[in-house]
């Protein structure tokens, strides 16, 4: 690995330098995956006059660049290429709406397609003459600087299209405006947004889509029959993505959620770390619906300019409905198994109260790690206080020295040989009365880092699992500068970035740990070493040289 360079990642997907932000139209072509992103050709800040970055993949995994789809250029995005989808025409042609910034900086909404269709890798896109096809206007009070990115447009019962665009009111009501079209590219807006909440303020980057209420397969964003609809928003007042599970109305256009958006923020986030403006895309070939989500530095903005780049994609995950109806679960796509080396497995050892162990034999910097716990004694778990409703509070006030509830047990990584450095992932369970317990998961990035610059809030969510019945698990991507955890098989993800000035490379530890007071079983746990994928022209070496 470049020394220089300690916090490049090995298998998360970024370009060879400059900013990221948002990914955009993610779609399956002719066997390609694309993706598409917010990029700044010009350095490692955002600009306004951002364009669409696009790579190509195989697998997932391994990237190819390619050339920006398209650049501010005409007078309808000369500001700047905003984020936006991709749709599969029922023709097979893929077409993209993206957010332009006009010539007035006010938001319109473009369209884009492919000069050859013939060419899986879509290297070409022509805008259309004529954009705008959705402008804030007096007649539609949308406020031009409240009105971008375009969703995946999905057919209607009476055969026309529609998509949604993120807006709010000055009152800070959030919009879902629905636009229609008969053509795809004369659209016209309905008469009622498809949803709205009170005082949530801005929605970038609206994500609607089906989900089976069957199985754990992925639905086409049109399909209809046995689904659920999940409509997803980033809220631009918290910079996280939140979602709802409900019924899309089709007679009347409107979607309805089985539990309204509390407007405290409670609603389920895809993520409780950092994962922002995401966007999932129905893939065809393994008939599944893949998330992809924007994660940001946490280094101060001198750090990127010098580092010359800024910005991740989590790893891409399969996303689906939990049996219970009320959940999203997620999971690492399965072709990270490509990239599985070395392999340690642990079964059943007790991990006694206070005892830290090392899991020896893997490259700690750049792994896989899937563990399941089982926790005996609940009965010794402390009683919650009444009043800690809010996990991160919880995970950020108790750390690790603090024994309360049963635990904390977890993972340690990226941890430096003297463990002066390393980012804890971990579990809590409490009572809240004498049959039903609360379990906790928190990132703790307090001591991740000698360097204190960076921001290391902590980052916490309770899991929805019973630990009388369920086992506990808990799995961890680390990729150099990325910790990405999924707990509870996927109710719970939470991802987070660390800056070790030690635990680099070769000098980084994994640690399974247990400070409470009750010992607790692994049933298993695994530890893959991961290979370096080819990520646009570069492959970081898990070992330093
Ligand atoms: N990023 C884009 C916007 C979007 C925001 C601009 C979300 O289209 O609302 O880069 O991160």
């Amino acid at each position: 690995q470049d020394l220089n360079q300690p916090y490049r990642t090995g298998y998360h997907f970024q370009p060879p330098s400059n900013w990221m932000n948002d990914p955009n139209g993610p779609m399956v072509y002719k066997g390609i995956y694309h993706l598409f992103y917010q990029y700044n050709p010009y350095g490692a800040v955002w600009d306004v006059r951002i364009v669409w970055g696009h790579s190509t993949s195989l697998d997932l995994v391994n990237w190819t660049p390619q050339p920006p789809a398209f650049s501010p250029s005409q007078p309808s995005d000369i500001n700047g290429c905003w984020s936006g989808s991709v749709t599969i025409l029922p023709n097979g042609t893929p077409v993209i709406l993206y957010t332009g910034i006009d010539q007035n900086k006010s938001q319109v909404q473009n369209v884009a397609v492919p000069v050859n269709i013939s060419d899986p890798y879509l290297r070409e896109w022509s805008k259309s003459p004529a954009n705008p096809l959705m402008a804030p206007n007096a007649v539609n009070g949308i406020n031009p600087d409240r009105f971008r990115d375009p969703t995946t447009a999905w057919i209607g019962h009476d055969g026309e299209w529609r998509v949604i665009v993120g807006s709010s009111t000055d009152d800070r009501r959030g919009l879902a405006v629905l636009y229609k079209s008969r053509d795809f590219f004369n659209w016209t807006q309905a008469t009622k947004p498809l949803h709205h909440e009170e005082l949530t303020g801005m929605w970038e980057c609206p994500d609607f889509f089906p989900v089976s209420i069957t199985g754990t397969e992925g639905l086409e964003t049109s399909s209809s029959g046995e689904v659920k609809h999940v409509l997803k928003m980033s809220l631009i007042e918290t910079l996280h993505d939140y979602y709802t599970i409900g019924c899309y109305d089709r007679e009347k256009d409107v979607y309805v959620p089985d539990h309204g958006f509390v407007q405290d923020g409670s609603a389920p986030r895809l993520d409780y770390g950092k994962f922002y403006a995401s966007k999932a895309f129905y893939d065809d070939v393994k008939k599944r619906r893949i998330l992809w989500g924007w994660v940001n530095e946490s280094s101060p903005a001198k750090d990127d300019i010098e580092k010359g780049w800024s910005g991740l994609q989590s790893f891409p995950r399969k996303i689906w409905l939990g049996e219970s109806g009320n959940e999203l679960l997620q999971w690492p796509i399965e072709e990270i198994e490509t990239l599985r080396e070395t392999q340690v497995n642990w079964y059943n050892k007790v991990l006694k109260a206070g005892s830290t162990i090392q899991v020896h034999g893997v490259t700690a910097a750049q792994a896989d790690v899937d563990v399941s716990f089982k926790v005996k004694d609940l009965e010794k778990a402390d009683v919650i206080e009444p009043s800690w409703t809010d996990p991160q509070k919880i995970c950020s006030e108790e750390d690790l020295s603090v024994k309360s509830g049963l635990g904390p047990f977890g993972l340690m990584v990226l941890a430096s040989n003297d463990m002066e450095e390393y980012t804890s992932v971990y579990f809590r369970i409490f009572k809240s009365n004498d049959t039903k317990y609360v379990v906790l998961m928190c990132s703790d990035q307090s001591r991740s880092s000698l360097n204190e610059e960076n921001d290391k809030a902590t980052f916490g969510a309770f899991v929805a699992i019973d630990p009388s019945h369920e086992t506990l698990s808990l799995r961890t991507l680390i990729d150099h500068s990325i910790v990405e955890s999924y707990g509870g098989g996927g109710k719970v993800c939470v991802t987070s970035r660390v800056y070790p000035k030690l635990a680099i490379g070769e000098k980084a530890n994994l640690f399974v740990f247990n400070k409470g007071t009750q010992s607790v079983d692994v049933l298993s746990l695994s530890a893959w070493s991961l290979k370096s994928a080819q990520i646009n022209g570069e492959t970081v070496s898990p070992f330093s040289e």
